[in-house]
């Protein structure tokens, strides 16, 4: 598992060389923005049960069959653990999000995941687009966070997109 930092320190030892301008100006900005990081993080952790139901609501109401008797989300033992997993993911997106690297996601939850599914017979594209409407509702949330002033969360939102999308594109 590495974070933003780790990962310029291995990419600048493999060289065998000082960090360059352009790794430290990157590694400053990074610490200059971190408070957005944090609420941004912040929000994902507290608003994870809206995200997901939101996300749940939505898919069964795109795809119906999930709900109905002989569907993967059919009886509530495969409900929970649909929502359960879908927990899981947000949450290691958000330490994703926290460590500005995609690392932790990738290691310890997307490795070897679509193949579980396709053991499973769970249908991975409903898994994908079940994620990918955590993300539509998770940026929302990051966009609009109650109490705290309104700036440019814009990079820090991408960013959010991108972990939710490479999770989304691995099950796919
Ligand atoms: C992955 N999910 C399930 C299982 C595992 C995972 C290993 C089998 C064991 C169990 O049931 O606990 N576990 C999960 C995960 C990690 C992990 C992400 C990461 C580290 O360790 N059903 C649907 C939806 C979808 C869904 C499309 C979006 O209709 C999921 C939610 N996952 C689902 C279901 C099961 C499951 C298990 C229904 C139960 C399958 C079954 O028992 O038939």
């Amino acid at each position: 598992m590495q974070d933003a930092f780790t990962r310029t320190i291995v990419a600048a030892d493999l060289r065998g060389s000082f960090l360059n301008e352009q790794e430290l100006a990157q590694l400053t900005n990074l610490i200059k923005e971190s408070n957005k990081r944090l609420d941004a993080v912040n929000t994902i952790t507290s608003y994870a049960a809206d995200i997901i139901s939101e996300a749940g609501h939505k898919l069964f109401a795109e795809q119906t069959d999930l709900i109905r008797p002989g569907g993967n989300a059919y009886p509530n033992r495969r409900m929970a653990a649909c929502l359960r997993d879908m927990e899981i993911i947000l949450r290691y997106i958000s330490y994703a999000l926290l460590a500005g690297d995609a690392s932790v996601l990738e290691d310890r939850c997307l490795n070897g995941l679509k193949e579980t599914y396709v053991a499973l017979g769970t249908p991975t594209r409903s898994v994908s687009r079940a994620v990918q409407l955590m993300k539509e509702s998770a940026v929302n949330k990051i966009t609009n966070i109650p109490g705290v002033t309104r700036g440019d969360c814009s990079a820090l939102v991408n960013e959010a997109a991108t972990y939710f999308d490479k999770a989304a594109s691995s099950i796919a």
